[in-house]
């Protein structure tokens, strides 16, 4: 257990984006123990303020000699700065978490959902992943299934919000409504398309198989937070003009056969789960129910009557909150219970 007297020097590097500032509401929701919480970001807005507890945070800009004395960060400031700086943070001796996509594949780095692969976390080396905020609410449905009845396969669309990309997005997609609503042009900077009223097949960059980053990162995560590459994933990911909160429709496939009254029985009894299904009541998940919660909300559990030994399920999360911010905070919560803010090799991701 963490000695509640000694010093515990947080950073949250990106601390004026959408994730960064959730971070701190998190923090400070959860009266994470530490001593000092510092914000840092880029020279831009260096200087200004973010809200933290009854005060504010000055925000100082990010550099290689930012985590001197500092324990822990908390990485949210896009891929190019966990690749440049988290090295330089580890080589401080400071743990970082990273909830971009730069470490998250890396053998280095363990790739951690608290409810589904805590044991991951002990053999880490200074560098932990959060993974992708679509592939944790989905792994957090899956892995009571999983246990029960192992999964061979899984089929999911996803209906993303557009704060995952970021504040400018959210920015987008309240200005093109307005621009609507006043007989305007829509105008698209951050999607290549316009957002409002519409949907698109495309989250992250396309890669030469024809499936988004986004698409794969589904794929690939799923296989490393449930530690069995027998489980076959396939995604389609699309963005819905929706501020806050990823739902998914998931088609899971088990080797043993799971009633749709079982996999409701397994999915109440879950941690950090909430099962939102009665079609009588038109009880199901949706994000504007899900928005500023901490659960993974699972309705619509129906066997899939097409196929053997297949389910399908509706799930829904605060992409923000379960998907990046929460997931962190509970990875650092971890670190601190089990003693595990320490790096035993400081100099193993420079250069
Ligand atoms: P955002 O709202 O655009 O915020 C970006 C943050 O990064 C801001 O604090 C920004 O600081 C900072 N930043 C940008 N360039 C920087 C630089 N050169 N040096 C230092 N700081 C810099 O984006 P967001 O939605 O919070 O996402 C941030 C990152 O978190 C993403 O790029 C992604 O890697 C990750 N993310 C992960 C998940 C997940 O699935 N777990 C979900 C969403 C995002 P300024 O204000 O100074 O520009
Ligand atoms: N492109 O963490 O745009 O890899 O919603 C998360 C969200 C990447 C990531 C998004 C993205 C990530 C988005």
């Amino acid at each position: 257990m963490h000695n509640q007297n000694s010093k515990l020097t947080v950073a949250v590097v990106g601390a004026t984006g959408a994730v960064g500032r959730t971070i701190l509401s998190v923090l400070e929701d959860r009266d994470f123990p530490a001593t000092e919480v510092i914000a840092l970001a880029s020279s831009r807005s260096a200087g200004s303020s973010v809200p933290f507890k009854d005060g504010e945070l000055t925000v100082r800009e990010l550099t290689k000699d930012s985590f001197a004395g500092v324990d822990l960060a908390l990485f949210s400031a896009g891929g190019d700065r966990s690749v440049e700086f988290a090295p330089h943070a580890v080589a401080a001796g400071c743990v970082v978490v990273d909830n971009s996509n730069a470490w998250r594949m890396d053998e280095r780095c363990p790739l951690v959902v608290p409810e589904v692969n805590p044991e991951a976390l002990k053999s880490h080396n200074g560098i932990i992943a959060n993974p992708n905020c679509s592939t944790i609410q989905m792994v957090a449905a899956l892995k009571p299934l999983h246990d029960a009845a192992k999964i061979t396969r899984v089929v999911v669309s996803t209906y993303q919000a557009v704060s995952g990309t970021g504040q400018k997005a959210i920015d987008e997609l309240d200005k093109q409504v307005r621009q609507m609503f006043n007989m305007q042009d829509p105008v698209a900077e951050v999607y290549p398309h316009r957002i409002a009223f519409n949907c698109l097949p495309q989250i992250d960059s396309f890669l030469p198989n024809g499936y988004t980053k986004e698409e794969m990162k589904m794929t690939n995560e799923t296989v490393k937070i449930m530690g069995d590459p027998a489980i076959k994933v396939t995604a389609t990911c699309v963005r819905v003009p929706v501020f806050y909160g990823h739902s998914e429709a998931v088609n899971v496939q088990t080797q043993k056969k799971l009633s749709a009254a079982d996999a409701r029985a397994l999915l109440s009894q879950t941690p950090g789960i909430q099962v939102y299904d009665n079609p009588e009541m038109k009880l199901y998940p949706m994000p504007i129910e899900a928005a500023g919660e901490y659960e993974v909300f699972v309705g619509r559990i129906r066997e899939d009557e097409s196929q053997e030994n297949c389910l399908n399920l509706w799930v829904v999360s605060d992409n923000l909150l379960k998907g990046a911010a929460l997931n962190a905070v509970q990875i650092a919560e971890m670190l601190v219970e089990k003693d595990l803010l320490r790096v035993n090799n400081p100099k193993l991701f420079l250069g």
